[in-house]
């Protein structure tokens, strides 16, 4: 087939919301984006390991702290099946980590936050997962069928994990003044930069429109925003806890919440890699990748070692 008849099956398995799978003829330019989105949010599972990482040792019960590690061994599984679904397209593993270790890939904005306290947990938990949810369960429709089946599993974790970290806020909120008082100011420092993770705002996001009309993103960042707004304001009442917003407001009229002007420059100066934590979280990334080597080199060695023997013994 010429190109012209190619182009014209790919668009009609678009139109007809059907999905694009890896032996499939697709597009130089769709084939990228999904590249570049897919291989973002592996970036994002596999740095979004290490806020949390940093409070395993210090969790406060051996109940909390089993939570904590399952989570975040969860997220390193999620970062795999991303790079997986990412590796179907034609590209390597080591080709996207060493784009993420020299800056030519990017990951989450909201992964260049420090985690102060242990509230923070639940506030990751409730906040961090909670607009991870909301933008990915629409990606469980995505076109592309590795990326859609990848999502499935993933947005049921992601779930867990959402509610652990309501359920730690509830703790701390319901505990002593203290604790309360933990849990409100780590609300207060997650809850603009989880909005900020829904990407900027449609007038200004390059990829959105186009990445629309692909069915590889069904919603708008603008749209998935404000519908985590919504389902936030209530859940935060539950809490007996504020959202950091004083223009916050239910408008009867839309049936939606308003709320206040986000500090895109904020959002701008994170993505220059100028953030709180860029520089700590790279240099972390880049040296367990380092010190990983020789166990990279070791599975090799033995999967050699084993094909040689069935080789031989065939
Ligand atoms: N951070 O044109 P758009 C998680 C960039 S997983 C950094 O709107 P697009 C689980 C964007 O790449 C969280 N960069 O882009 C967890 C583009 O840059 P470029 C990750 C951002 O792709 C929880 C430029 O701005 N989730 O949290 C961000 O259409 C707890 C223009 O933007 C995903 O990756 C940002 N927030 O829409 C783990 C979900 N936003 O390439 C551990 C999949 C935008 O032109 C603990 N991704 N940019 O230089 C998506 O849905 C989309 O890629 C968006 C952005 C919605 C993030």
């Amino acid at each position: 087939m010429d190109e012209t008849a190619l182009q014209r099956d790919f668009d009609a398995t678009i139109d007809a919301d059907d999905r694009i799978e890896p032996r499939d003829w697709m597009p130089d330019a769709y084939r990228q984006t999904l590249i570049r989105q897919i291989a973002q949010h592996a970036h994002s599972e596999i740095i979004g390991m290490q806020p949390e990482g940093n409070w395993i040792t210090r969790a406060p019960s051996l109940k909390r702290k089993a939570i904590l590690m399952a989570k975040v061994q969860d997220e390193a599984g999620h970062g795999l099946y991303l790079y997986s679904a990412a590796e179907t397209l034609g590209v390597s593993r080591d080709e996207l980590l060493d784009k993420l270790h020299t800056g030519r890939q990017r990951y989450s904005s909201i992964f260049n936050y420090p985690t102060i306290t242990w509230a923070d947990m639940g506030a990751i938990g409730w906040l961090v997962d909670g607009a991870a949810i909301m933008n990915q369960v629409p990606l469980c429709r995505c076109s592309y069928g590795p990326y859609a089946r990848a999502m499935i599993r993933i947005c049921k974790e992601e779930s867990f994990h959402q509610r652990q970290g309501f359920e730690l806020l509830l703790t701390l909120s319901n505990g002593t003044a203290e604790q309360k008082a933990m849990a409100q100011d780590a609300v207060n420092r997650w809850w603009w930069p989880s909005l900020m993770m829904f990407g900027p705002p449609d007038s200004e996001s390059t990829h959105s429109e186009q990445s629309m009309r692909w069915g590889i993103k069904r919603f708008s960042n603008d749209e998935l925003r404000q519908r985590f707004v919504d389902a936030s304001v209530p859940q935060a009442e539950i809490l007996g806890l504020t959202l950091p917003d004083p223009q916050l407001r239910f408008n009867s009229e839309t049936g939606h919440y308003e709320y206040g002007d986000i500090d895109w420059s904020e959002f701008k100066r994170i993505l220059a890699g100028d953030g709180p934590c860029n520089a700590q979280r790279m240099a972390h990334r880049v040296k367990a990748h380092t010190d990983g080597a020789w166990v990279r080199e070791a599975a090799a060695a033995y999967a050699d070692k084993r094909a040689a023997r069935e080789e031989g013994a065939a």
